[in-house]
């Protein structure tokens, strides 16, 4: 470890501080972070902190869900300009209009989207849940919100649903593209192909394998094979590659680095745990109180 990270470790320990990470964080975060994981397994983590205040290393909407999961705590994201762009692409005003004109849909939004969305819409899922939880979903007509790729992987899989997609996408998983992976699997045609499915469509048909981030990462250590396409950002290759040695890991593109999350460095960890920066997570008592029932749903279904 160096200096850095051991005086970050030792000032969470003074402060009672719990250091949340994403794992698209570089791997100098993941290594002093207390979790590490999928955004359903950070939600799940954060109804069950003990602790004073949360560091949270991610993006804004992360961050918020935290908050609301654990609202009498402290949270502070550790870069305060950590968006995820895609969460942006979907407002309340549409799903508004959207229920206006369709009374008969049941609204599922991806947790990407801001707390603001999630005030209106019925229920929100994670890629690792999604599936478990739109086939609990009586109505057969459904909006999914904004993520279309992954409402078209989900919709794939339960044909019997009507499901209508909203046109957002990740901006980082969208742009890999087929020419990508046939000269990846040229390069390497033992290695396994994980991929998360914000990817298109044709991507993951192409691929062995699609899940969250901590579901590629499990597979990719459960694999007997030892070479590994990632298909998802580059911060999960960063920790296979240290924490799984004997194994050789390729990302499948190199647009594969999701600006936002790697916003965040280890001085913004330090400059958080320290009270000297990042922004405490404050979100109003009523939107708070129509927002949490979405995410409260998703855990609810989810389990
Ligand atoms: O922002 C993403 O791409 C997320 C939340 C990925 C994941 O599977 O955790
Ligand atoms: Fe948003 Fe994509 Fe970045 Fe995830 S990887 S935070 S979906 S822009």
């Amino acid at each position: 470890m160096t200096n850095l990270q051991k005086e970050i470790m030792n000032i969470k320990k003074d402060k009672n501080i719990k250091i949340l990470a994403h794992n698209y964080q570089t791997y100098d975060i993941q290594q002093i972070a207390d979790y590490v994981g999928d955004s359903f397994y950070l939600s799940k983590i954060s109804q069950e902190l003990d602790c004073d205040t949360v560091v949270f290393c991610g993006v804004n909407f992360m961050a918020e869900t935290t908050k609301m999961l654990s609202p009498d705590k402290k949270v502070i994201l550790a870069n305060e300009e950590a968006y995820c762009p895609m969460a942006r692409m979907i407002s309340p005003d549409d799903i508004i209009k959207f229920r206006e004109e369709n009374p008969d849909y049941t609204i599922v939004s991806y947790v990407n989207s801001t707390t603001e969305t999630k005030a209106y819409v019925d229920v929100c899922v994670t890629s690792s849940t999604a599936l478990k939880i739109m086939n609990q979903i009586e109505n057969k007509n459904i909006l999914f919100v904004p993520d279309e790729n992954l409402g078209n992987y989900i919709a794939k899989k339960i044909p019997n649903k009507n499901i209508k997609l909203w046109e957002g996408y990740c901006n980082v998983h969208d742009r890999v593209t087929t020419e990508e992976v046939y000269d990846l699997r040229e390069k390497h045609p033992n290695a396994l192909l994980l991929v998360h499915p914000e990817c298109r469509e044709e991507i993951v048909n192409l691929a062995d394998f699609a899940g969250s981030t901590s579901e590629i990462i499990k597979q990719a250590k459960e694999s007997s094979n030892d070479e590994i396409i990632i298909g998802t950002e580059v911060g999960v290759l960063d920790y296979l590659e240290a924490t799984v040695p004997n194994k050789k890991f390729y990302l499948l593109s190199k647009h594969l680095v999701c600006p936002n999350m790697k916003k965040t460095k280890l001085e913004d960890v330090y400059k958080a745990v320290s009270c000297e920066g990042g922004r405490e997570v404050v979100i109003e008592e009523e939107l708070m109180n129509k927002a949490i029932k979405s995410i409260n749903e998703m855990i609810r279904l989810a389990e």
